[in-house]
């Protein structure tokens, strides 16, 4: 039986991989951690505090669990990253290199590891962003996730430990917020056009970047994870597109559903990382391996958004 240990799983990504896990694997087999207690247990089953910095903390989890993968989802994402540089090193690759370590000299062999867009950089072709091109990013999240993958690539050949990895997109969710990264407009924006009809973008109209709603990006994790390692032709990590789309396109999708929602633009230094980073991602290779393919595109992804967020919005009145 599995024994599946996450780290960061309070985050965006993890509030929503975690059910799925322990819908999949049963919730006494999902050991879900984070660096802070949540202020309730809403996942159920087995909640443990875990600092990835932490390695000897991580080992006595796995004296307790007997950890058989790991999904390490603990990160410093791209906006945040450019104000603590020297804190997103330490957080992504320190913690990074202590999952990887404690792998290796636990014989835990399966490993997930998320790495972004942000490996590439200004030099990029950027549209349809081939698998294979230059990485050269200028920002110091992307300088962590080009790291990252190599040593996933390079804890792989020489130990065997076999790690998967997808360079997601921006992930779009109405579960939980995201936060510190270059694509979280596109969250708040659906947030602010229930709250207030109107909403201040910090990129600009026409910052085109590859995106992805949740539920697909939970299953092409899992669809990941399952394959038969001799499928897979990749082993540093998977290009996958999602949907591909600007502020302004976004704000039309909702005027469908919320005619008089208004936009105004207030780019900042996240306009500038935009600017670096793709506008549409060629995911071929995933295609090919592993028969990767995206269910929802803009207007699926804004009606499904706007929808559950305002049951949200009827529970929290009745409440
Ligand atoms: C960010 O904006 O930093 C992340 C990402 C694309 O990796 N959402």
């Amino acid at each position: 039986m599995e024994k599946i240990l996450i780290t960061g799983a309070l985050g965006q990504l993890g509030t929503e991989l975690v059910p799925a896990l322990q819908k999949k694997y049963g919730a006494e087999n999902i050991i879900v951690t984070d660096i802070h207690r949540p202020e309730s247990n809403d996942f159920g089953g087995i909640f443990e505090v875990l600092d990835v910095l932490d390695k000897s903390a991580l080992l006595s989890l796995h004296k307790k669990y007997k950890i058989t993968q790991i999904y390490h989802l603990a990160a410093v994402l791209s906006a945040k990253a450019e104000s603590t540089p020297a804190l997103a090193w330490h957080i992504n690759m320190d913690g990074l290199m202590n999952v990887l370590e404690a792998a290796h000299e636990q014989g835990i062999k399966k490993i997930y590891w998320p790495s972004s867009i942000g490996v590439f950089g200004p030099d990029t072709p950027k549209d349809n962003t081939p698998q294979n091109t230059f990485k050269n990013p200028n920002t110091i999240y992307g300088v962590t996730k080009v790291a990252g993958e190599k040593l996933c690539a390079y804890y792989n050949e020489k130990f065997g430990l076999d790690i998967r990895s997808l360079r997601y997109p921006g992930l779009i969710g109405y579960k939980a917020m995201p936060g510190g990264g270059t694509t979280d407009y596109a969250v708040e924006i659906y947030h602010e056009a229930l709250k207030s009809g109107s909403y201040t973008c910090p990129l600009s109209e026409n910052a085109m970047l590859p995106m992805m709603y949740m539920p697909d990006a939970v299953r092409a994790t899992l669809e990941l994870m399952e394959v038969d390692r001799e499928r897979l032709t990749v082993n540093s990590s998977y290009n996958v597109a999602g949907v591909s789309f600007t502020p302004d396109m976004v704000a039309e999708s909702i005027r469908k559903i919320i005619p008089g929602f208004t936009i105004t633009y207030k780019p900042d230094f996240r306009d500038t990382i935009a600017a670096s980073w793709p506008n549409s991602i060629d995911d071929s290779v995933a295609r090919r391996d592993w028969n990767w393919k995206v269910a929802y595109h803009l207007d699926d992804i804004t009606k499904d958004m706007i929808s559950h967020l305002r049951e949200i919005q009827r529970a929290e009145k009745v409440m």
